[in-house]
Parts: structure tokens; sequence; C-alpha cells
């Protein structure tokens, strides 16, 4: 059954589509249509920024710990909607079934964590260095937020956008991923109906990206957006911070990886192949925290490249309603990105994980295949042994179900070879030695590092974000989101009923500098 989705400003549903309508299909079988789609246009996200902008002085006004109450009531609707909501997700992007209901514990989880800020939100009482006198900080919200999203977590990621923006007393406007439209709308009616939120706190506009990008740059010349909050590519990250730079201000940016995990000569193997398995093809390897490439120790490679080329081999593939380890992409734009990918394949490669590569067909079959592969998106796993440090397959990210393996000789080699493509977001290595593990940590530039666990599978209220090609520094997540969605104001208040200056009206004790203690 199709449904038609369009965009809401001010709790009204925008008429019309002036950006076009799309057809949001589900990858797995591309013949069913999940939603038509209205998109809008810049004129639509401008429009949205400037309801946005109206309704923000009295949601700031809300007392916190009441905005607190309705994340904890947003959660408590989506846990009863769960089934639901990830259902959605499985039929809208193809993501298997035991995943999404992880994708929409995410939120749950991240409802959690806010609900109690409310009544946090904690601001310092600080000394002053005058008498009669008390300096204070205080915690406030940014304003209005523009928040732009992927689609490869069409819920969960969003959430750790919205729930904490909104908690802190902003309001928002919200552009999902265009492709994932029905479950962007379902997580902002969950979020509007639970939360009781007022019209035009919470926004959803549905845009191309162009249009999107005009529509950050009118909104931001009408001095209606505040602040921008992006996850996706990197290359469109740095448009973004740009643009932002350009009105002097900081976006929150989640960008790409290259994500690294180094296998050691200590190493639980078994369980390292396990990990490799899961980061490097669960999701279709289109996590922003994917495995890239395998660095595995010369001593234990042979050994290690045998077990996870027999794993990939083994992997079921297909239906995500299925128990699959991995379903179809996550739309035609994706699997002709990863055709593309696929390019960068060179002789050098030696090719493991499948017998095929490329798209699964009935003439290019996979043995144990979960259903119907001409049906969807569905493309061969792939596991490049042999990568060198200047194959693009080494030093780009590649959305999708690809991994490449070399090899290293001592660990200053493993964490050069690790930071060598520039990204940092996740990482990961196996080993048994604390000595490992610790000197991994120091020398790598990720924002994430995982001893004995896989790249990607972050929990919800740790420091989740990237440096170098991945981010700009922000983090999301926990109380370290705070700062991306509250700015520090300090106050003092001088009750002496002088003009006490500060650094000159001071008083200073006189120390004894000559004192020296008995020989
Ligand atoms: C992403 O791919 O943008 O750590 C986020 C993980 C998930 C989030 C991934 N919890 O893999």
């Amino acid at each position: 059954m199709s449904i038609s989705v369009t965009s809401v400003i001010d709790g009204l549903e925008v008429q019309g589509a002036p950006g076009g309508w799309l057809r949001s299909v589900n990858p797995a079988r591309t013949a069913e249509v999940v939603a038509d789609v209205a998109l809008g246009d810049a004129g639509t996200f401008a429009a949205a920024a400037r309801a946005a902008r109206t309704a923000h002085p009295s949601w700031a006004d809300v007392p916190a710990p009441i905005r607190g109450r309705a994340i904890a009531h947003i959660g408590r609707l989506v846990e009863a909607n769960a089934e639901r909501l990830a259902r959605l997700v499985t039929r809208e992007i193809g993501k298997p079934y035991a995943e999404a209901l992880g994708e929409v514990r995410e939120i749950v989880d991240t409802c959690d964590f806010f609900l109690g800020e409310g009544r946090r939100l904690y601001g310092q009482t600080v000394p002053s260095e005058m008498p009669d006198k008390q300096l204070f900080t205080f915690r406030n919200p940014v304003g209005v937020v523009g928040v732009v999203t992927a689609g490869n977590f069409p819920v969960a990621v969003p959430s750790w956008y919205l729930v904490p923006a909104l908690l802190c007393g902003n309001t928002v406007i919200w552009k999902p991923a265009e492709y994932a439209s029905a479950s962007a709308r379902a997580l902002f009616d969950l979020l509007n109906r639970g939360g009781g939120l007022p019209a035009g706190v919470l926004n959803l506009v549905l845009a191309d990206g162009e249009q999107t990008f005009a529509g950050l740059e009118a909104a931001l010349a009408d001095g209606c957006l505040d602040k921008i909050g992006f996850t996706g590519s990197s290359a469109v990250g740095a448009r973004i911070g740009e643009l932002a730079g350009r009105h002097l201000q900081s976006p929150c940016l989640e960008l790409g990886g290259k994500n690294p995990m180094v296998i050691t000569p200590s190493a639980d193997i078994d369980l390292a192949v396990s990990a490799a398995l899961f980061s490097g093809f669960g999701t279709a390897g289109q996590r922003c925290t994917s495995l890239g490439t395998v660095i595995v120790h010369e001593d234990v490679a042979e050994d290690f490249t045998l077990q996870l080329d027999k794993a990939v081999r083994n992997a079921p593939v297909g239906d995500p309603f299925a128990d699959v380890v991995y379903g179809p992409m996550l739309n035609q734009r994706f699997a002709e990105r990863f055709e593309e990918y696929l390019t960068w394949l060179k002789p050098h490669h030696r090719l493991l994980g499948s017998d095929g590569t490329g798209l699964i067909t009935a003439q290019n079959p996979r043995p144990g295949f979960v259903g119907d592969p001409g049906a969807g998106l569905y493309y061969h796993p792939v596991l490049a042994a042999g990568v060198h440090e200047d194959d693009a397959l080494f030093r780009q990210e590649t959305f999708g179900p690809i991994v490449g393996l070399t090899t290293y000789r001592d660990l200053d080699e493993a964490i050069r070879l690790a930071n060598a493509p520039g990204y940092g977001l996740s990482s990961s290595i196996y080993t048994r030695e604390g000595a490992d593990a610790f000197r991994f940590r120091r020398g790598i530039s990720a924002g994430m590092v995982s001893v004995n666990n896989s790249t990607s599978g972050a929990e919800a209220h740790l420091p989740f974000g990237g440096n170098g090609k991945s981010g700009n520094g922000s983090r999301q997540s926990g109380i370290w989101v705070l700062d991306q969605f509250t700015r520090w104001q300090s106050m003092n208040w001088d009750y002496s009923g002088t003009l006490q200056k500060a650094q000159m009206d001071i008083s200073e004790l006189t120390p004894d500098e000559s004192f020296r203690l008995p020989d």
C-alpha cells in the first residue's frame, strides 16, 4: 500500500509539489511503491525557517523540565510503535528488520537520556575575584536549527539531532533524505504527537539536495537559521561548512569514514572475523561506521583472510525481512554509486567472498540467496585482498558491501596505514595485549575507537563524531551534543554598590618569597 507524503510547516501540510513528485520504492522489491512524495523547494525551506523563527521565543520559554517530559512521552510513543516504524524502515530502505528494530531502539535510548537532561541543563556558579560579586553560567538555546540527514539511518540519526535540539529549547526544520520520506514522516508524526509540540516548533521539509542548499542559503540570508546539523558525504559537508562559515556559524557535521580494523598477532581470529563480517557487510556496508579496510598483521594474514573469505561466502544475503546479513542497497542512486566503486577494483586485487561481482541476478547468482534477487537492488559482497596505499579503494569511502584488506609488520605501520586516508570517524583493533590497545588509541586519528569490537554499533550516549574528512570536530549524543544546541552565556552580578573594576580593583595577599626551610 502506497501513501502520499508532504512537508509540514507550522503544523500544516504543504499543498502542491513545487519541487516535483518523487516515488519512494522498496529497494528489495523495486516494483513496490512505498510512498509518493511531494517535494518542496528552496522557498519551502525558507518558509519553514520563518515559521520556526516565529515559534522560537515561546518554545524557549517552556521550562526545560516540561520539555524533558515531552521527550519522555515521545520515547514512550516510539516504543509503542516500534514494530510498525521498523517495518516501514525495512520496506523503504531495505535494512534487515533486526537492524531496523535496533535503529528504533536507538531513538528510545536517546529519549531516555535526554528526558532527564530537562531537569539538569546545568550552569555553574563561579567565584568572583572581587567581594560582593557573583559569577554564573547559563546554557541558552541557539535558536532555529536546520537538520539535514541521510537515509541509511532514516530515523535513529535524525533523533540524535532532533531530540536534544528540542530539549534545549530550539525550534527545528528537518530535511530528511527524500528517498526515505515515509520513514521520516512517521518519525516526524511520532515526535509531534508524542511531544504535543506547538505548531512551528518542529517542521518537516521534503526536498532534493540542491533545493535544500538554496533553502539553507535563503534562510541564513533572512536571519532565520542559527545552526545547521548535517549527516552525509564529506563533499557536501565541506560545502555546508563553507556556507555556514560565511555566516559565522559552525555547523554540526557528521560525515563519511574509511574505518580501519587492525588485527594484531594476538587477536582472537574467530571474533575478529565475525566483527569484520558484521561491520563490513551489515547494512550492506552503508553505515558511516562501516568497515573500510582490514589491516592485518602478516603472521596471521593468511589464516584471517581464509576465514573471512569463508564467512563472507556463507553469509545469507537477500530479503531484509528474513534472517540475512544484508539486504539491498538503500536505493537506485546508491546502487549506481556502488557500481562506480567496483570500477576501482584492479588486477592486483585478489577478489574473495563471492564468485561474482556486481548485481546479483539469475545469470550472476549467489548461492544461498534468500528470496528473488531479480526483484531488488542486491549486490555481491567484495573482499579485495592486496589493496595498496595509493589505491582509490584504500583512500576513499566506498558506501556498499566492499572491504579492502592489506597487511602490516609492526603496530606503528598499522597506525600509519589506518590514518592514511585522512578520515577519522571510527576504528577498531583486535588484540589481547593491553599495550597495543592503548598505543592504537593514542595514535589513531579517529573520534571513536573499538577494542575487540567492530567499527560500527556505537551506543547512543557516548560522543559520536569524527575528525579530518569525517567532520569538523563536532560531537553528537550524550552530554557532548549539548554544546551544539546551546550557547554558554556568562553573567556577573555585583552587589557591592560600588564600581569594582576587574583586574584592577583586586586585593592580593602578600607572599614571603624569601622564606626557606632550614637545611
Ligand atoms: C551512521 O551510519 O550514520 O554506530 C550512524 C553505528 C550506529 C550509527 C551509525 N549506531 O553504527
